[in-house]
């Protein structure tokens, strides 16, 4: 049976992609340092999934988690703004790309010694393009020009798995999330989501506060597309560390959003708006072609789709 190390196993996405991996009947570590996740309540764990509590920047327990495994995704990281760029700064760093790079260099090194190839597939993300773009959809060979530490530590992974896939032949792929969202963000977090915020301002029946004037636009992408696409690029790992965009293309403006979300409720709120967010992205929305010729990838929840779902959950 296969076996796999799912990394930030207990995160958003994480377990999304745990349970997706168990129900298809794979065996599954889930790793997490636990430091902005809950502990999976070990009874819940579906059948044929372990997990392991581990600070995945530690290269003995990178090697040890790898050599039991036959392949790995690599989603932990910090995407908090405030520790990233704050006082917490080191650690964030640890965890968003010395994690990712603990863990490539013992992919390498297991291929090496076992002659197997050995996949990783890992969470890049849309800050690898920074906030300075306008309007055309992005696609994988426009500009990146991070504008934080979260992202440029994104970036940096991308060029290490290219460099590590030069020099070692590991086998890599990456995707460069746009918006997720779905069941399972916590709602009083400040780095939750727009979508997991409205919804919980909503249940509480409390004004909306948009930043800006809303006519920003995202790429949201469903978390059950985000497991599906993360599924498909196990495959299409290779040396040349391939990178692709997940999205859907779609552009959607916040003030939308919020419309939308407003009506699947039947919610009769009121909009307030606040200044802008420093460095908040005028459109962000990705090319999602070169991802669908390649990994035979669309995403197929519509926004509209995907909130009604999400919001009777
Ligand atoms: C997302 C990621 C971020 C990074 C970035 C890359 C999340 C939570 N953040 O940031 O880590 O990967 O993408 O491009 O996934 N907004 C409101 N009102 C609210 C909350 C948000 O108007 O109560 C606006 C916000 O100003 C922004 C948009 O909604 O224009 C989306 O905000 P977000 O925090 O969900 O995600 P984003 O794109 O800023």
């Amino acid at each position: 049976m296969s076996k796999y190390l799912v990394t930030g196993g207990a995160g958003f996405i994480g377990r999304h992609l745990v349970a997706a991996l168990a129900r298809d009947g794979k065996e599954v570590i889930a790793a997490d340092s636990l430091s902005n996740a809950k502990l999976p309540d070990s009874a819940a764990l579906p059948e044929g999934v372990s997990f392991v509590q581990a600070d995945l920047a530690d290269f003995a327990m990178a090697q040890r988690l790898v050599r039991e495994t036959e392949g790995c995704f690599h989603l932990a990281a910090c995407a908090s703004v405030v520790r990233s760029e704050g006082a917490g700064w080191r650690e964030a760093h640890s965890d968003t790309l010395v994690s990712g790079l603990a863990l490539m260099r013992a992919a390498a090194e297991r291929q090496e010694e076992t002659g197997e190839a050995y996949p990783l597939v890992y969470a890049s993300s849309a800050a690898t393009y920074g906030a300075s773009h306008e309007s055309a959809p992005l696609a994988e060979d426009a500009p990146q020009k991070p504008v934080g530490a979260y992202g440029a530590d994104k970036l940096a992974l991308e060029l290490h798995a290219r460099s590590l896939g030069a020099t070692r032949d590991a086998s890599t792929a990456g995707l460069r999330l746009f918006n997720a969202y779905g069941t399972g963000q916590d709602p009083y977090s400040p780095y939750s989501g727009v979508i997991t915020l409205f919804r919980q301002t909503l249940a509480d029946n409390l004004p909306l506060t948009i930043f800006g004037d809303g006519e920003q636009a995202r790429d949201f992408v469903h978390v059950a597309d985000v497991v599906r696409a993360f599924c498909l690029a196990l495959s299409a790992a290779s040396p040349a560390a391939p990178v692709w965009n997940l999205c859907t293309g779609r552009a959607t403006t916040i003030n939308h959003l919020a419309e939308q979300m407003m009506e699947i409720c039947g919610s009769e709120t009121t909009i307030s708006h606040a200044p802008p967010r420093i460095g908040d992205a005028r459109y962000a929305v990705g090319d999602p072609a070169a991802a669908a010729r390649a990994l035979g990838f669309t995403a197929e929840v519509s926004l509209k789709q995907g909130l009604t779902e999400f919001l009777k959950n």
